[in-house]
């Protein structure tokens, strides 16, 4: 400092003859200013003798001179903003008096500043606000920093801390100092910064510098610069098909940067959303929900594509168009339908395995598994479906043979079933008639037929029927009968008539039991099918006999119950035989069962009659007394129903022994030889009848132990039934055979099993052959 003030020194010395000096404001009080004295060229030694003075009245408050060296100091602190204020130079001039000799010499002080004051802004905090919009280049000025110092150490410059939005742009207006500007040099958004805050710094020129700051806010307003932005790129989603109505489909959610009504956000359906569509969907517009409104059907379409639009509320509103996908999931809500096509109803009973019956297509508007459908039948019907190369379509086919006797309608109930989760069935029922074809024969309702007819019939009188069933239908099942007319063999059967409708026989002419007992013939049943088919049954016949011929008495001959005449000694004793009546008739059993009785007897004690065989005995000797001629009228009857009878009267004559003797011998040897004849022929007929009886009851019981013991000892009982009064009879009927046993029989009528007492029912096992008939 003192360097640079000699160099002053010098020079104003030299330009102007002044001395002046400089010293820093802010100096402490007692700071040397300059060596006056040294300066003047005053010797020191001098110096008491001379003594300074400064002159200049108005500012001699602010420096002192020392009296003794001639040193020019400050007397107080200086404060050259308060001494100058703004001038650029501060210089004080001051008038100093040196005495002995007196001079007065001029010296300036210059006042030099320093920086001591530092920069400040009117505002710590400026608030800006710019819309969002501003374009680059827009310029913002703000209010400039003071410094009190001057010159260099005022405000020399700015700094802004580093933002990228702005640069500082300075307008200089001179002594008014320099004025900041922000310059906006890129676009504003909001919506990436909302607010900023930097530093806006005021730098002076001294050394060391001084700075002030300001801080600038910079609120950004929002402009409605921002569309609303779907939160997701695609909206695709799948909804069943059976959604019920208010179900939820998809939320779709825009959001907008800006701020205020300019970022709310209200959802629409696009312009191009049609009728339909606004009709199975809406959408909320504020939360952006979109709900089913109306039924779905994939069936109809299963994809939709929805146009949507957010639109913000700005004054000048923004939109962002989005289209919704959305894909319909088929759910299995279609039954699968069954459709019969090109159906014969009526199916004849004997087509072949594998003929067509109908053709059955299924169809279900589901798609994939819930549209595969699969067909199928009840496994008792003799049908089933044959799959076509056609996708869903078969064929129902006969799969066995058919029997209209059988079954004569199938109701068929087809299954369709989807494959779907859980599957939908449906069913339906096809009715298939089968119609009739004669397969079936008629059938008698028994084989053989027998029939019991009495004799002595009126001719022309029903005598029994026949019947045959058909299982055919109508005409295939309509029979008619006739009687076998063959080469004339059965002669009986041409005394027949048959009712051709209804099998009932007639008998032309009755029938005599004495000349025919049995007789058989065939009857043909024949339908009335084309081809016709018949069948034949062999038809027995018996004929019952009936209580038509009286008894006739062979001997005493007697044609008209005229009396024979028997002599016999008066001297035989008691029980001795007269005469045997003998009778015969042509009935059997009980018919032809004769018994004898007396009518008429003169006298009861002498003779009797054996009531079975016929014989007279005496059942005394003669008295004296007793008449010689006796006369007995004898009554022979039969043991028909309603009995017939003959008579005949036997004149007895007791004659002396002598004369009677040899008559007597004779005729009694005539006689007995007579009598030895029919009784002998008697024997043989019993004989040969309980023979032939025997032989069959031991070739039964034979048969019937050989396979079953029960039946035998059954049988057995009948061997105590007595074989002459016995008329017994074995017939088949069926598998059964029967032994008819007894005398009489209800006539006319064939012997159902087990309606009589007398019937044996044995199980047959044995040829036809086999049967005897007693
Ligand atoms: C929309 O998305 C925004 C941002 O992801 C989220 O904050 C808001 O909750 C969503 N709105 C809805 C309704 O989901
Ligand atoms: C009776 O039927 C049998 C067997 O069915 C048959 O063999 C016979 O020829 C038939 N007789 C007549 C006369 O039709
Ligand atoms: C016997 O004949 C009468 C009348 O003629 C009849 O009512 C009765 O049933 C017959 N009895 C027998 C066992 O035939
Ligand atoms: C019942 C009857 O007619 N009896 C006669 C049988 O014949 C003799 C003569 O031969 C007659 O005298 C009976 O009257």
């Amino acid at each position: 400092m003192f360097a640079f003030s000699a160099i002053l020194l010098f020079f104003w010395k030299g330009v102007i003859g002044q001395i002046r000096y400089s010293v820093s404001e802010e100096q402490q009080d007692g700071t040397v200013v300059g060596n006056i004295a040294k300066d003047l060229g005053i010797d020191s030694r001098t110096l008491k003798e001379r003594g300074f003075r400064i002159v200049s009245a108005s500012r001699d408050s602010l420096f002192n001179v020392n009296q003794d060296d001639g040193i020019l100091y400050l007397s107080k602190r200086l404060d050259r903003e308060e001494i100058c204020e703004k001038s650029i130079t501060c210089v004080i001039n001051l008038k100093i008096a040196v005495e002995n000799p007196l001079e007065v010499h001029y010296v300036g002080v210059e006042i030099l500043d320093i920086n001591d004051n530092a920069p400040s802004f009117p505002e710590k905090n400026k608030q800006l606000e710019i819309w969002e919009s501003a374009l680059p280049g827009a310029r913002y000025q703000l209010q400039a920093a003071r410094d009190l110092d001057s010159g260099a150490n005022a405000v020399q410059s700015y700094k802004l801390t580093h933002t990228d939005y702005f640069r500082l742009d300075i307008k200089d207006r001179g002594a008014d100092g320099k004025i900041p500007i922000l310059v906006l040099q890129k676009p504003l958004d909001r919506e990436l910064t909302k607010n900023m805050r930097f530093l806006l710094t005021a730098v002076d020129g001294g050394r060391p510098p001084k700075s002030g700051t300001m801080e600038i806010v910079v609120t950004v307003l929002d402009v409605n610069d921002n569309m609303p932005v779907f939160t997701k790129d695609v909206y695709s989603v799948s909804l069943n098909e059976d959604a019920e109505i208010g179900t939820t489909v998809v939320q779709v959610n825009a959001t907008d940067l800006d701020e205020g009504s300019n970022g709310e956000v209200i959802y629409s359906f696009g312009s191009n959303a049609d009728d339909k569509l606004r009709e199975m969907f809406e959408i909320d517009a504020v939360t952006g929900e979109i709900t089913v409104k109306g039924p779905i059907d994939y069936e109809v379409k299963d994809n939709y594509e929805i146009d949507i639009q957010a639109s913000d509320k700005g004054s000048i509103p923004m939109k962002t168009d989005k289209s919704v996908v959305i894909k319909i999931v088929d759910v299995n809500d279609n039954v699968p339908e069954i459709e019969v096509t090109s159906f014969s109803t009526e199916i004849r009973e004997d087509s072949r395995p594998g003929t067509t019956v109908a053709l059955i297509s299924v169809n279900d508007l589901d798609s994939g598994l819930n549209g595969k459908v699969s067909c199928s039948l009840p496994e008792d019907v003799p049908f089933k479906l044959t799959p076509s190369t056609q996708n869903n379509i078969y064929s129902l086919v006969t799969d066995a043979e058919l029997d209209r006797e059988k079954t004569y309608q199938y109701d068929i109930t087809l299954t369709a079933t989807d494959a779907g989760k859980p599957p939908l069935t449906s069913f339906k029922t096809i009715t298939v008639v089968v119609s009739d074809v004669n397969d079936n024969s008629p059938q008698f309702s028994l084989s053989p037929y027998m029939f019991y007819v009495a004799e002595n019939n009126a001719p022309g009188a029903s005598l029994f029927s026949v019947s045959a069933s058909d299982c055919d239908l109508n005409e295939n099942a309509r029979v008619s009968y006739q009687i076998w007319r063959d080469r004339g063999e059965d002669k009986y059967s041409s005394f027949l008539n048959i009712n051709f409708e209804n099998g009932g026989i007639y008998a032309l002419q009755s029938f005599d039991y004495e000349t025919i007992k049995t007789f058989q013939f065939l009857v043909i049943a024949s339908d009335s099918g084309t081809p016709s088919r018949s069948s034949n049954v062999t038809v027995k016949v018996f004929i019952l006999d009936e209580n038509d011929n009286a008894p006739v008495i062979l001997s005493p001959v007697s044609t008209n119950g005229s009396e024979g005449v028997e002599e016999i000694p008066r001297n035989v004793n008691a029980g001795h035989l007269v005469t045997k009546v003998r009778a015969y008739d042509a009935d059997i059993g009980y018919n032809g069962w004769l018994l004898f009785s007396l009518q008429e007897i003169t006298d009861h004690s002498l003779f009797g009659l054996d009531r079975y065989t016929g014989q007279i005995r005496t059942l005394r000797s003669f008295t004296e007394t007793d008449e010689a001629e006796h006369k007995l009228v004898i009554v022979v009857k039969d043991n028909g129903n309603i009995s017939l009878s003959a008579t005949a009267t036997v004149i007895i004559k007791a004659v002396e022994p002598k004369e009677a003797f040899a008559a007597s011998d004779v005729i009694s040897a005539v006689k007995d030889d007579e009598e030895n004849h029919v009784t002998f022929y008697l024997i043989i007929t019993l004989g040969s009848v309980s023979v032939l009886f025997l032989i069959s009851i031991i070739v039964l019981i034979v048969m019937q132990c050989s396979k079953t013991t029960d039946y035998s000892s059954k049988y057995l009982q009948d061997t105590s039934y007595d074989g002459t009064l016995c008329h017994s009879i074995q017939y088949r009927s069926g598998d059964k055979r029967y032994m008819l046993v007894g005398p009489r029989m209800s006539i006319g009528s064939t012997l159902a099993p087990g309606s009589n007492g007398n019937t044996l029912i044995v199980p047959d096992r044995r040829t036809r052959s086999d049967e005897v008939r007693v």
